[in-house]
């Protein structure tokens, strides 16, 4: 089976309420490598790219300026289906109705925004993957 790599986000309600190390204890306990690792401020341009594929989307722009209201941490995270495993781990998009045990079940519930703030983000393919750990880490 291949090694996979999957970018994993800390959004910035994750940094704010001091779960960086939660989230990533969470990854490191579940057997992932932690390859790749930065602290950044995204700005508008980055983001974009970042989630071109909901460009047009209501929650778009909401999006976006969620992203940009505080710093972010991005890493890499390494192992075999890590892409899949981290999504587990993670729980699915509503925080509402993600599962006990997974981050965004545990940590995280519906605030009333516009858009749903739920601590990290993963990349949902490989191909997804190479096209946004090139986005943070190319250059770096
Ligand atoms: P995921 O982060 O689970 O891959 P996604 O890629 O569909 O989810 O959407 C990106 C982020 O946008 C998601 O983490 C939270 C927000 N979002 C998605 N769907 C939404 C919706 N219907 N209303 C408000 N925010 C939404
Ligand atoms: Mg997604």
């Amino acid at each position: 089976m291949s090694i996979e790599k999957t970018l994993v986000l800390v959004k910035p309600d994750g940094v704010a309420r001091g779960l960086v190390g939660e989230v990533i204890a969470r990854i490191e306990a579940k057997g992932y490598k932690i390859v790749s690792l930065r602290m950044l401020q995204a700005d508008r341009a980055l983001l974009e790219k970042h989630y071109a594929e909901h460009q047009g989307k209501p929650f778009f722009e909401p999006l976006v300026e969620f992203m940009m209201s505080g710093p972010i941490v991005a890493l890499v995270a390494e192992g075999n289906r890590v892409i899949e495993g981290f999504r587990s781990l993670a729980g699915v998009t509503d925080p509402t109705v993600a599962a006990p045990g997974t981050i965004r079940g545990d940590l995280a519930r519906d605030q009333g925004t516009k858009v749903v703030q739920n601590i990290v983000h993963g990349s949902d393919s490989p191909e997804s993957a190479a096209r946004e750990i090139a986005i943070f880490f190319e250059g770096k």
